[in-house]
């Protein structure tokens, strides 16, 4: 059978595809597993500079299977927190903690946990028919994999509460107009663009982004104070690594810059 997951790395860009697309690429328990050592070979592959996710076939992800849970009377109540602590929660810090930039393409539908997988990404894009449902309400669900918290803080509260308690379809273009993505782009362009960005970004010096990444992450929940503090900390590593001294020397020589993520 087809692998549920795909990955393919070349010159530092590792593209992971989401491989189930008869069920619009939702999450069953072999495809978690192959997640996990998809995300797992990406982290220990040194090569890797950017991680770039999308979905295989017209949807991004639909989150879990609902083909895998077994709701009948009298069947053992499933325990959905051991779900999401061993599976979604592990998967979701994994893409936020890895130490380079994670973009994702928005091929489709992503509802459900596959919305909150894009939202948890460091850039996504996604194509104009492309559209994210919190879909979660319906079934009786809370929104997981950090919806409860990405969506507040990109979108707003008022919006947060709308998108999670009604769950209704959000197109690619009101995701952008509500800042939940960095950009909406035509269907045709969507691999094009992704890609441009991923090749530029596995150019850039990875170290100096993966520590842009910690700050934002941080400010979350840190103060003012704590924020300056942790900037100089921060700046104090970045200023340390080898390519923020070839980015200043190539600057002095007016020649373009050659990072090597280190
Ligand atoms: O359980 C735990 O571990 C807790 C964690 C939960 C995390 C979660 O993600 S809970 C939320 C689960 N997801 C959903 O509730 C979304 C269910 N899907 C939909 O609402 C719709 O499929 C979409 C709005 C995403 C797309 O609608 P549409 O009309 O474009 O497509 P469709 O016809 O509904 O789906 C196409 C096929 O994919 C269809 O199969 P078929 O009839 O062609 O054989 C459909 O059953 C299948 N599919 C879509 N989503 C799922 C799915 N099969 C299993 N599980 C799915 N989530």
């Amino acid at each position: 059978s087809q692998p549920s997951i795909l990955l393919e790395i070349d010159q530092g860009v590792a593209l992971l595809t989401l491989n189930r697309p008869d069920s619009l690429n939702s999450f069953n328990a072999e495809m978690h597993d192959q997640m996990r050592a998809a995300l797992s070979q990406v982290r220990k592959d040194a090569s890797v500079r950017v991680l770039v996710i999308t979905g295989a076939g017209r949807g991004f992800c639909a989150g879990q299977d609902l083909s895998d849970r077994n709701v009948a009377p009298g069947a053992e109540v499933p325990d959905l927190g051991e779900s999401i602590e061993k599976r979604y929660n592990p998967m979701i810090r994994t893409l936020r903690d890895l130490p380079l930039p994670v973009i994702c393409a928005v091929n489709g539908v992503a509802a459900g946990a596959g919305a909150n997988i894009a939202l948890a990404c460091d850039i996504t894009l996604a194509a104009r028919s492309a559209s994210f449902i919190q879909a979660f309400c319906k079934i009786g669900l809370i929104p997981d994999s950090g919806g409860t918290w990405t969506l507040p803080r990109l979108a707003g509260m008022a919006r947060a509460k709308g998108m999670a308690l009604l769950g209704d379809k959000i197109s690619a273009e009101q995701a952008e107009s509500w800042g939940m993505i960095w950009r909406c782009v035509d269907n045709e362009q969507l691999m094009d663009e992704t890609m441009k960005l991923a090749r530029h970004l596995a150019t850039q010096p990875t170290k100096g982004l993966a520590l842009i990444k910690r700050a934002l992450h941080a400010s979350a929940s840190n103060s003012f104070d704590e924020q300056l503090d942790l900037e100089r900390d921060l700046q104090r590593l970045a200023g340390r690594t080898e390519d923020y001294r070839e980015g200043v020397a190539a600057f002095m020589e007016k020649r373009q810059p050659n990072f090597k993520g280190q």
